[in-house]
């Protein structure tokens, strides 16, 4: 069954920048100056020979001067779910078929495996329409394999010798793209004709830079967030008896907390690079939460609304030296000796004799259910799975000490009634906004522009998105000028610098100037849902933190 709303969704015709509208004949490119990598330049110039330093790109109206041979393109989606995925897929569809009606466009199953294993489909009008304006990434699914072995690559060439394929787009967050660049330079030196685009997909708004201003998805998936999160507000402000701990996704950077944050004016908003920079410890952070806690219930508001991001204890240093340690304790046949203990009593002796001084410290003040979870449920390498940590109810846990101890010494005399939630999934498969709609679809149809004029290693880019659709600019960037080294699994790499917040960003310089505010007094904004329909300021809204970054 189609639902209205997405029958209605099938018929949005999203919009191109100004330069992309008028039909692929009239397209020329203009070419900008040389780049060079963010960083390292000398050895990331040596690792992509053929494909570094190229010249930035921009589309613009004129005569359509490329090759127009024909070309058959796989399109590859690759990681976590990010709303407009499908039109990505579609915009691309529809400029290769502009272009040529015999262009084919094939999508790999499953992420990369299904370039590996050969698995694909060939998309044609009917089952693509199905698919316009919607949310998730089943129209052939995704995958977190990684492309970056040359055996994997050595199979993608075969795959695409075999069927005849021209281009490959990779739709994904930073290692996908630095994967892509990787292949594209292995396809160059290999001589095979295949060239590889990437677009920017993730929600959790860390592939950006100087060049790509927003990957998409972040847009969608943060005002769902925030319009639940008013919502909770709007409860909290009305029942006035529960304090919410709200955990929002962001495996690593803080970017989805800060936007919500902007969005909705919560007490209280955790910031992963805070924490990192200040050197905050667990003591410290739930200090600070309970402040927010104690001052509110000083002026009879035994309620409010914290947000937590989800990679926070990552950025906590203690921590950090704390899993550590407790992947050492238990490394190899250690862990055994661990399981075998018949109590908790005595696994907790054994922890208690393992751990340094100062890190037996920081697990004391952990909640049991915390201690329990970092000791028992591992992963199959047996490190501690910090992601599973319920950083939302460890924190409330630990206010709730703090506040027992203040009112033991006559500072607090309040209620605390904690509830939790965790945002995540819940954002990643929405509808696209009419922005995220229009963005990627813009990317798709780029793509395949920068396919046409004969680019490879290039990240599709459309910029000036503050501005409405029609200034928006569409072009194309090496992915090597984002590139650095970084050491990853004890190696030396090349790979795209990925974007936290920045603490001197305005987002975070705005947020910084209110909170002491927000956090005494109930100065809650409601967003309210996504809307498809109606005036261009409530439908076109752009995020705060693009807003501000651009002002
Ligand atoms: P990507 O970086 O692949 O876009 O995924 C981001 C993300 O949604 C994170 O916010 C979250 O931590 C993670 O994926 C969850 O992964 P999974 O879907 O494997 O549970």
């Amino acid at each position: 069954m189609i639902t209205p709303l997405q029958k209605a969704r099938y018929e949005y015709a999203p919009k191109l920048p100004g330069m992309l509208r008028h039909g692929i004949a009239d397209i020329c490119v203009e070419e900008g100056d040389y780049t060079e990598s963010v960083a390292d330049q000398e050895k990331i110039k040596a690792l992509f020979p053929l494909t570094y330093g190229k010249k930035e790109i921009t589309f613009k109206k004129g005569t359509n001067t490329a090759d127009a041979k024909k070309q058959v393109v796989g399109v590859i989606l690759s990681g976590g779910q990010a709303p407009g995925g499908h039109n990505v897929v579609c915009g691309l569809y529809d400029a290769l078929k502009a272009a040529n009606g015999e262009n084919v466009l094939y999508g790999f199953k499953n992420g990369p495996s299904g370039l590996l294993n050969d698995d694909f489909i060939e998309f044609d009008d009917e089952y693509i329409n199905q698919f316009r304006n919607t949310g998730g990434f089943d129209i052939i699914g995704s995958g977190r394999t990684k492309l970056e072995t040359k055996e994997q690559f050595a199979v993608a060439a075969e795959v695409c010798k075999k069927h005849g394929i021209t281009a490959i787009v990779i739709i994904g967050g930073d290692d996908s793209n630095t994967n892509a660049a990787v292949l594209a330079e292995y396809f160059a030196q290999n001589n095979s004709g295949v060239q590889v685009i990437g677009c920017p997909k993730t929600i959790d708004g860390d592939l950006k830079n100087e060049d790509i201003e927003c990957s998409f998805g972040f847009d969608t998936a943060t005002k769902t967030y925030s319009e639940l999160i008013g919502n909770i507000e709007r409860d909290a402000n009305s029942a006035k008896k529960y304090w919410h701990f709200i955990k929002v996704m962001g495996r690593s950077a803080s970017h989805v907390a800060l936007e919500c944050a902007l969005e909705t004016q919560p007490n209280y908003c955790l910031i992963s690079e805070e924490v990192a920079e200040k050197k905050m410890s667990f003591s410290q952070i739930a200090d600070s939460i309970a402040d927010s806690v104690a001052a509110r219930a000083a002026n009879g508001m035994n309620f409010g609304v914290a947000i937590i991001p989800e990679g926070v204890v990552e950025f906590v240093p203690e921590f950090a030296v704390l899993i550590h340690e407790i992947n050492e304790l238990l490394a190899g046949t250690k862990a055994e000796a661990f399981n075998a203990l018949p109590t908790w009593a005595e696994k907790y002796a054994f922890i208690e004799n393992g751990l340094t001084k100062e890190s037996m410290e920081v697990f004391a003040i952990l909640p049991q259910s915390i201690q329990q979870q970092l000791f028992l449920e591992r992963d199959p390498h047996g490190n501690v799975q910090v992601s599973l940590i319920e950083s939302e109810k460890l924190f409330s846990a630990m206010v709730k000490d703090k506040l027992e101890a203040r009112r033991k010494e006559g500072k607090y005399n309040g209620k605390f009634n904690a509830l939790h939630h965790f945002l995540g999934y819940e954002g990643r498969c929405a509808f696209p906004s009419n922005f995220d709609a229009d963005y990627c679809y813009s990317l798709g149809y780029n793509a395949f522009m920068l396919i046409q004029y004969g680019y490879t290693g290039y990240l599709s880019k459309v910029s000036n998105l503050s501005k409405p659709a029609e200034e928006w600019v569409a072009g194309g960037m090496p992915i090597t000028k984002m590139m650095n080294m970084e050491r990853r699994h004890g190696e030396d790499k090349p790979v795209i610098k990925k974007a936290l917040v920045d603490l001197n960003g305005k987002p975070f310089r705005y947020f910084e100037e209110r909170r002491a505010q927000w956090a005494v007094e109930t100065c809650y904004t409601y967003p309210g849902a996504i809307q498809y329909y109606g005036p261009t300021e409530v439908c076109d809204l752009t995020t705060k933190t693009l807003k501000l970054e651009k002002e």
